[in-house]
């Protein structure tokens, strides 16, 4: 099994985190542990599609790389150590909770907090009218239901694979005006968040065609069912139209839903929405029935479907670039490249 770009957790008492990966797997455990994790709060430069360096701000690890994604289980006690080495006053706050913290500017904070009911969180820095969130200061908080590999939350659907699609938004105007005046310009944004104007549109950090990468893209063969938990971290609203399949919606906002779970093909994603959806992975019911008399067969001849936002502007980059935005790709039929160890089961623990 090839692990690059893959980082498999473990169910140890250390630090439960995964990198920036899009696609893991989880060793569960019967209890909660302490868990602990250090991340810096810098600034750093992110290129996009088409070339342009952006300075952005963001919570970094040595390890796990800018906005990271930490997975732990409902109940652990996380432990962060904040090194804020930003010339401005930072937070730390989880969306839809009172989990939060102050971090202020060149300044060390050790916070810890209960990990709350199995679900996916956005964490960020909610700060000026969320002008610091936006300019990168975000990640995913994944909670895993106790002793629970394959489901999102106890008693809901099962999956085989799980994916986190990290939705971001960037302005280069906003980057550029950080970078000439200093961290502390982030306040003077604060006044005037209606000059927010998007030019880049991101799902991990990356835009089409690199969205294949890292295991964006949802892989699987006919039945291999993958949770996709969708969080969006920028101002923008955004339509996720899945083509193939449509998905069934089993959390918006930690708000579960394990009988009754609607089948949509668009799903809205409002600025610190976080949606987590089942995608069937069914035989596509748009092929007709004739090819597979032909002799269509899914595991040889894989077919491809996009995943790409109704926002229109969202499928572009550098203000036109099109499709150079927030699209990706679902391949039925196929296996990932990469992938998590999908041998273990609970009884094998
Ligand atoms: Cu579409």
């Amino acid at each position: 099994m090839d692990r690059r770009g893959f980082l498999k957790l473990s169910g140890g008492a250390a630090a439960l985190v995964a990198g920036n990966v899009a696609l893991f797997s989880w060793v569960p455990r019967a209890g909660a542990a302490n868990v602990t994790i250090n991340l810096s709060i810098a600034s750093s430069n992110l290129t996009m599609i088409d070339g342009r360096v952006l300075h952005v701000l963001s919570y970094q690890n040595a390890t796990l790389g800018i906005q990271p994604t930490i997975v732990c289980q409902e109940g652990d006690t996380l432990t962060i150590t904040l090194n804020n080495t930003l010339g401005t006053n930072s937070a730390f706050a989880i969306a839809n909770t009172d989990i939060r913290t102050d971090a202020a500017a060149n300044a060390t904070t050790t916070f810890s907090f209960t990990v709350p009911s199995a679900g996916t969180y956005i964490f960020h820095d909610d700060l000026n009218n969320g002008v610091n969130r936006v300019l990168g200061l975000h990640g995913t908080l994944v909670a895993m239901p106790a002793g629970v590999k394959n489901q999102p939350f106890a008693g809901g659907p099962t999956f085989v694979r799980q994916y986190k699609w990290l939705l971001g938004n960037y302005d280069p105007v906003w980057c550029d005006a950080v970078q000439a005046n200093g961290d502390n310009y982030v306040a003077s944004l604060a006044n005037q968040a209606d000059s927010f104007e998007p030019k880049y549109f991101t799902i991990n950090g990356a835009s089409f065609d690199q969205t294949h990468n890292a295991n964006t893209e949802l892989m699987g063969a006919v039945g291999n069912a993958a949770l996709v938990r969708m969080l969006n971290a920028g101002m923008a609203v955004h339509s996720m139209h899945f083509h193939g399949n449509h998905v069934e919606v089993c959390s918006i906002n930690h708000v579960n839903h394990a009988d009754y779970r609607k089948k949509k093909d668009v799903i809205p994603m409002f600025p610190l929405d976080t949606r987590d959806v089942l995608l069937p992975f069914i035989s596509p019911p748009d092929i007709p029935l004739g090819e597979f008399a032909r002799g269509l067969d899914l595991a040889t001849s894989p077919q491809h479907y996009p995943m790409h936002c109704h926002t229109e502007l969202s499928q572009t980059a550098g203000g036109g670039f099109y499709p150079h935005g927030m699209h990706t790709g679902i391949v039925i039929g196929k296996e990932p490249l990469t992938e998590p160890d999908l041998t273990q089961d609970v009884a094998q623990l």
